[in-house]
């Protein structure tokens, strides 16, 4: 069970969340920098993880491992037909072997748990064998567990500006459970439980702004102390679901963080970003998670992806920089399509391989496994965002398509993402006097009076740290 100091603040639920601070809840979770492998196998998962424990990463994020609907789509891992570990990224035994080795090189695995529904399809065979209809899964679910919204033509989600709609009717016509009830929460539970069991740490939980806190509170009470919890509640203006209504629950992402990283990079709209009103509209550092890009957003055009893989890398480079938050990394296969899922054999998804990357090309074939996490700078970045630990943001410097900041003392970050203007600048950067290699390409610069004089090329990007 979790601390009484943590339950005590679920009482909190009740009370504006906007006077809620950091002292408030307690803070279970003190890793710092995480990666989504997004559709990798659970094989391929556990002999990665030997290199991202060495690189300094601390937890993992892999795709929904319960038993799905079949097809080619990436999305079918989003539609469970039952709780077994079937799937076709492996099996029960694949995915307790993948926690263990990760936990061996200290990685925790964060498991996305898909508990708000189960399928859009009508009926069908699921991933491991199980014979399913939409309101009828058997052994787990039959028609009573489902809501039945009656809000809509079709009982799916059409106004996500009715908190009831989006909480009882279906999300993309997937068969609603109806978390309210008692036996679904504990069938919930189990298979939670179960995950924990095989050695997950934690747990995404996908599209929770579509479960009432109140729903969640009982589920998430109940799970170990020290179980990690990390909520999908994205953040649509106007709309009166916002994540704010879950930070005692757990961390959330902050999808703000993410758009306006595209702001700046792609569309050039520096002014905001170092301006104070960045974060007003963010939730607290304390609780959030911050991103380039999830999967969901490296499709739907919200923000950067491997179509940009330059401003990909110094954005990660940026966030891992960046006070705020927990930072998570992506790594994701190229993809031409909405739908397409990764290379596969008999339903199988093929193994990874990213020994040999060691930084961003200019271009990916479809399907080409990219690897972000493997790029140089990145991996340099996830030390110096250790190295800085605590440093105060100062010195932040910005003009035209340049942005720099100090992490007072200890590090300083600078880009310029002009595609086609270099600039001469001459920055502050709080550091001491000496000679310093550039964590993007091994040059070294001279800082003298704390000062950096530089012409930033085009796409440039300077990473200082004091070692
Ligand atoms: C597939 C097909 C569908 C078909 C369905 C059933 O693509 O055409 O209807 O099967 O047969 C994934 C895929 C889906 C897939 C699904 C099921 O992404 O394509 O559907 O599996 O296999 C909402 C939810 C959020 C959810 C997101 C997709 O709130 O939780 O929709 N994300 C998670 C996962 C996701 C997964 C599921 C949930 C389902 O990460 O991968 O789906 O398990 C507004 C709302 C958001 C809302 C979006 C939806 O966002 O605020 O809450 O997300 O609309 O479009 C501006 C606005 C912002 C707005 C945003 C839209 O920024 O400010 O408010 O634009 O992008």
């Amino acid at each position: 069970m979790r601390s009484v100091s943590f339950l005590a603040s679920l009482s909190l639920l009740s009370m504006p969340l906007v006077g809620c601070t950091a002292e408030q809840v307690e803070q279970p979770f003190d890793e710092q920098v995480g990666l989504q492998l997004f559709m990798w196998p659970w094989e391929s998962v556990a002999k990665e993880c030997e290199f991202i424990g060495d690189s300094g990463i601390d937890w993992v994020l892999v795709s929904p491992p319960q038993e799905h609907i079949t097809g080619s789509a990436w999305w079918t891992v989003y539609q469970p037909v039952s709780y077994q570990l079937e799937s076709r990224l492996g099996n029960r035994e694949q995915f307790e072997n993948m926690t263990k080795t990760c936990a061996d090189h200290g990685v925790d695995v964060i498991v996305d748990a898909v508990i708000n529904h189960m399928t859009a399809q009508y009926s069908g065979v699921g991933s491991g064998g199980t014979s399913f209809e939409k309101f009828s899964y058997p052994g787990l679910y039959s028609m009573d567990d489902f809501h039945n919204c009656q809000l809509t033509y079709d009982n799916s989600i059409q106004n996500y500006a009715s908190a009831e709609e989006v909480q009882t009717c279906e999300l993309l016509g997937l068969s609603d459970l109806n978390t309210s009830l008692p036996n679904v929460q504990e069938t919930i539970l189990g298979y939670l439980n179960d995950l924990i069991s095989l050695g997950a740490k934690g747990f995404r939980i996908d599209a929770a702004k579509h479960i009432a806190p109140e729903d969640l509170q009982p589920i998430i009470s109940k799970l170990p102390e020290g179980t990690v919890v990390m909520l999908e509640v994205i953040r649509g203006a106007g709309e009166p679901i916002q994540p704010e209504q879950y930070l005692e629950l757990g961390y959330v992402w902050e999808f703000d963080y993410a758009r306006n990283m595209k702001s700046f990079f792609v569309d050039q709209v520096i002014g905001y970003v170092d301006s104070e009103a960045r974060y007003i509209s963010h939730a607290p550092s304390e609780r959030a998670l911050s991103f380039v890009s999830n999967h969901d957003t490296e499709r739907n055009g919200q923000a950067i992806n491997f179509g940009d893989p330059r401003y990909f890398e110094i954005a990660t480079a940026m966030m891992l920089a960046e006070e705020y938050g927990r930072p998570m990394l992506l790594s994701s296969y190229a993809f031409i399509e909405y739908d397409a899922g990764p290379a596969e054999v008999d339903s199988k998804v093929s193994p990874i391989d990213c020994s040999q990357v060691t930084g961003p090309k200019e271009t990916y074939e479809d399907k080409e496994w990219i690897c972000q996490h493997r790029w140089a700078s990145t991996i340099r970045m996830v030390q110096f965002r250790d190295k800085v630990q605590g440093a105060a943001t100062t010195n932040i410097y910005q003009n035209e398509t340049v942005y720099g900041f100090a992490r007072e003392g200890k590090g300083y970050f600078i880009t310029n993402v002009s595609l086609d203007q270099s600039f001469d600048v001459e920055v502050d950067t709080s550091l001491p006097d000496g000679e310093y290699t550039n964590l993007f390409d091994d040059q070294v610069y001279q800082i003298q009076n704390g000062k950096l004089q530089v012409s930033l090329p085009a796409l440039g990007a300077i990473a200082l740290v004091v070692n």
